[in-house]
């Protein structure tokens, strides 16, 4: 029965979801998550008495937000004294002891009180409301008295439980953690923000608060956020609640929220100062940012005893592993040349130590940057690095400026090939704009080879490298006329790895098509965006005729109408397409080979393509299609298995658009549901023209 149907696969997705990304123990493939969760978008879209607010569908919400309203804490959100040094450990805590009467007699050992050690991740701290298990608010800290109400962005962030795994749910429960962005994740959005010219974020915690602030949860949705609970609040008369922090995190865990792994039930100081040190050096492999250490008395009921200063608790105190900056004189500064032409200045410098590592290089971000700093030859630099991110550059000790040095600026001309570098009005880029520079060719076939886009092992930078500076690739396509023999003459190359790397670039050209889109580099379109496009435009042919549909057409754009698509996205699709190099590299890699178009549905079996490719879809017809009359293409997605209604939603899943579309089209406008011409529902139908 389909409601039994919905209710299973609710549940097999939760837990699903909750295994990848709470305990990072995957307990099912991908393909088949994503076939079951395409059913249940199916059921949900046949029938929408079946949605659930806790249903793995409902993560990403509707339409951008307006803004954000100011929401009271029911509890306030209190900061945390710091600490610096072990010393002020032993001060905080004899303070502990005075405030809770258990000061030792004179020249007696200190009592021991246990006490919990937490990694402090350094991230934006939220606060989660659950009634009846089911998550109904979620703000920013705020003030620590009221906050942002975010819950359509936190409901984004896959671990985080849109329904509590616990039975019977308390009423209401409020958990508080921190969000926050992996360093990896972090890393990959700073380069996709280069890439387009935007100013980088300057560190993880930065990253997440600009994302938690985003009016559309889908942005939220594509930049990979995290969370991690620490401490929850219930209604005093709840039984079975923690009586300790130790049990409080267990509760957590058990209630189906991540909590950080590296915790220590401490018996006394001794054994929170080790901790401390511990993790002093060990957090530098973690793959999120940390900045110290936070120690809790475990104790609930002393916790109240201990009671809070006007802005913090005082059983609680957070050790800060100190920034660290050091001096270093600037050698020479030096420009690279992204894939897109972007140029980043960077520092170099003498070799310091700093952070656990030495470092010699820092990055200047972009031409205001610089001019900000006011970098001069030879200058004495202060280099700051914080937890796991880039060293920056943060001022110039202009007393120690060798006399005469003269300011240091971008050069005219890119350092690659000379061109003269473009800088647009109003852009913080400043780029090389020769598509022949070796950089930029370097750039795409990196970007081409990546692993988000066709994922080619045996490629990497130092063969790039040779292949562009032997002219013995200018473009893509050359990589696929590469003969064996060839490569296995190169560098660190030889009959085994050209044999690999020959036979690894021809596997890759059954890459899905939003891979091959992604790959292509086209200048804004990101990996969300790429699959948000080859899931409404089915093919390269489609995406074109889309991209170079005449503005005069009375079709309205189809880009913008693909949901995250906006204006400018749409802009650069069309300056792509309309340029011959890329069309002539669309045309040489289909006579390779790529299909440039999504493949049939896999039902499976593996056998003929689902005689319902379009089950569980809707579909609303509007205007004059070339080729179908309104009722033959009524019959075409019914015998398809899909429905054809005639009230745009946003249960729609795609509008038909043909001449002279009406007020149907602007709705899909509106609503950001996906737009197709008549090529587009063949593609879904996969049947050709009669
Ligand atoms: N960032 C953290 C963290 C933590 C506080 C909360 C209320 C009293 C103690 O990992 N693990 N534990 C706490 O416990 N706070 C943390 O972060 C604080 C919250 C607000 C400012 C800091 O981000």
């Amino acid at each position: 029965m389909v409601q039994a149907r919905a209710e299973e696969l609710r549940r097999l997705l939760n837990r699903a979801a909750h295994a990848y990304y709470v305990l990072d123990a995957p307990v099912m493939e991908d393909p088949v998550y994503d076939r079951l969760y395409r059913e249940l978008v199916g059921l949900e879209q046949a029938d929408p008495e079946l949605i659930r607010p806790d249903s793995p569908t409902r993560r990403v919400g509707g339409a951008p937000a307006e803004g954000f309203t100011s929401v009271a804490h029911r509890v306030p959100l209190l900061s945390l004294d710091n600490a610096f040094s072990h010393e002020d450990l032993d001060v905080w805590y004899g303070r502990l002891l005075k405030v809770l009467d258990r000061e030792a007699p004179e020249g007696s050992p200190a009592p021991a009180l246990p006490m919990v050690g937490e990694l402090k991740i350094d991230g934006n701290a939220l606060a989660l409301s659950y009634e009846q298990g089911v998550l109904v608010r979620a703000a920013t800290r705020g003030d620590g008295e009221r906050g942002e109400e975010i819950t359509a962005n936190v409901r984004t962030i896959r671990s985080v439980p849109l329904r509590l795994d616990l039975e019977p749910p308390p009423a209401w429960v409020e958990v508080r953690g921190e969000a926050f962005i992996p360093e990896a994740t972090f890393a990959a959005i700073n380069a996709e923000r280069a890439e387009r010219g935007e100013a980088p974020f300057a560190n993880p915690r930065n990253a997440c608060a600009g994302t938690l602030r985003q009016l559309d949860p889908q942005v939220v949705a594509s930049r990979g956020l995290s969370f991690f609970a620490y401490t929850l609040h219930l209604p005093e008369v709840w039984q079975g609640g923690p009586r300790s922090q130790w049990q409080a995190l267990d509760w957590l865990k058990a209630a189906g929220f991540r909590v950080n792994p590296h915790r220590a039930l401490c018996p006394d100081l001794a054994a929170v100062k080790a901790f401390c040190d511990h993790w002093e050096q060990e957090r530098r492999g973690l793959p999120y940012a940390t900045d110290g250490v936070v120690v809790k008395l475990d104790d609930l009921r002393l916790q109240g005893e201990a009671g809070f200063t006007q802005k913090a608790p005082r059983w609680a105190i957070a050790l800060k592993y100190a920034a660290e900056e050091a001096p270093s004189r600037l050698l020479r500064l030096t420009c690279q040349v992204g894939r897109t032409g972007v140029i980043t200045p960077v520092a170099e410098f003498e070799p310091v130590p700093l952070a656990g590592t030495t470092v010699s290089r820092a990055t200047l971000h972009n031409a205001d940057r610089l001019a900000e700093l006011d970098l001069c030859a030879g200058d004495t630099i202060v280099v700051r690095k914080a937890g796991e991110i880039i060293p920056e550059v943060v001022r110039v000790l202009k007393e120690l400026r060798p006399a005469g040095a003269p300011r240091l600026e971008l050069p005219p001309t890119c350092p690659e090939c000379g061109s003269a570098l473009v800088r647009e009005e109003g852009e913080a880029a400043t780029r090389c704009v020769n598509n022949g520079c070796p950089a930029i060719l370097r750039g795409s076939l990196r970007h081409w080879v990546s692993k988000g886009a066709l994922d080619v092992d045996g490629l990497g930078i130092k063969l790039i490298e040779q292949l562009v500076d032997r002219r013995l690739v200018a473009a893509i396509p050359d990589l696929y006329r590469l003969d064996a023999a060839l490569l296995a003459s190169l560098e660190r190359m030889g009959e085994t790895s050209a044999a690999k790397l020959v036979a690894a670039l021809e596997a890759s050209k059954q890459q899905p098509w939003h891979r091959q889109l992604y790959g292509l580099g086209i200048h804004h379109v990101g990996e969300v965006n790429a699959k948000a496009l080859a899931r409404a435009f089915p093919s390269a042919t489609t995406l074109e005729a889309a991209a170079l549909a005449d503005e005069a057409d009375e079709a309205p754009d189809r880009l913008t109408a693909v949901f995250g698509i906006g204006a400018e996205i749409a802009q650069s699709l069309r300056q792509w397409f309309a340029t011959p190099a890329n069309r002539s590299l669309l045309e040489q890699l289909g006579a390779q080979g790529f299909s440039l178009a999504a493949a049939p549905e896999p039902d499976g079996g593996g056998g003929p393509p689902a005689a319902t490719p379009l089950a569980g879809l809707t579909f609303v017809l509007t205007g004059t299609l070339p080729t179908l009359s309104r009722s033959a293409a009524q019959a075409l997605i019914e015998a398809a298995g899909g429905k054809v209604s005639g009230s745009v939603s946003r249960r729609t899943s795609h509008v038909v658009a043909g001449e002279e579309a009406g007020s149907k089209l602007s709705k899909a406008q509106a609503l950001g549901v996906s737009v197709l011409d008549e090529d587009g529902l063949r593609a879904l139908l996969r049947t050709e023209p009669v």
